[in-house]
């Protein structure tokens, strides 16, 4: 993966149910990447450090209650903060490996019935993921993995109408991989489709915006 002075970092999006493992593969692959030279971080949403994030937690710890659009918006504002930061990493060479993005916000907004046209209107304008892996696991298997927390939405019934609402909003940016397949199986499926999209993203494939 030869890297010159000017090609651009790759923005990679980890999406799936909670306890799908996308955190710890996220974590797995940004080691990974990092290992081999390359200028690489970790990001995650919600961003929970800013104003609008810990808002957000106060929301999902139960600690406060917002009007479902509200809390959709505030999810959203939370990524457009960081927008232009985003993009000038990415421009600059650093590849974001993100654990979840907008398909979150819609997925999760859309599960409590709110229209889906209506969740991705305020996420248009934001950089397009150039892949999103999406770790594919049945709510009832990934309840069993040691149980949900205690936070809003971990829950059987609403985790089965997410899963729903991700399926509608696969593209050709999706890669599907089998989130119930043993950990290093598949960290090497990750590893492996990360690397060909950092290897398209150097050879200047245009950063896109969502949602086209
Ligand atoms: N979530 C996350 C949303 O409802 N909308 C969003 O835009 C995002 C990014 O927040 F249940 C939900 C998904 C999850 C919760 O996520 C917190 P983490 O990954 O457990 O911090």
């Amino acid at each position: 993966t030869a890297h010159n002075d000017n090609s651009r970092g790759s923005l990679i999006v980890l999406e799936g149910l909670d306890r799908s493992g996308k955190t710890s593969q996220s974590n797995r692959l940004v080691t990974f990447l990092k290992e081999k030279g390359l200028s690489v971080e970790f990001w995650r949403f919600p961003d929970r450090s800013t104003s609008t994030g810990q808002m957000i937690s106060a929301y999902l710890a139960n600690e406060s209650q917002l009007d479902d659009r509200a809390i959709h918006l505030l999810f959203s504002a939370n990524r457009w903060e960081k927008r232009s930061l985003m993009e000038s990493k990415v421009m600059s060479g650093t590849s974001l490996i993100i654990d979840r993005y907008s398909y979150s916000g819609v997925a999760f907004s859309a599960a409590k019935g709110l229209d889906v046209e209506w969740c991705k209107a305020p996420e248009v304008g934001l950089i397009a993921p150039d892949l999103v892996i999406y770790l594919d696991i049945s709510a009832e298997k990934a309840a069993e993995r040691g149980g949900y927390g205690t936070e809003r939405y971990e829950q059987l019934e609403f985790q089965k109408k997410v899963a729903e609402h991700y399926r509608t909003l696969y593209d050709a940016s999706w890669k599907i991989v089998d989130g119930g397949l043993p950990v290093e199986t598949l960290e090497e499926q990750i590893r492996e489709i990360a690397l060909g999209c950092i290897l398209t993203c150097q050879k200047g494939k245009p950063l896109g915006e969502l949602w086209h």
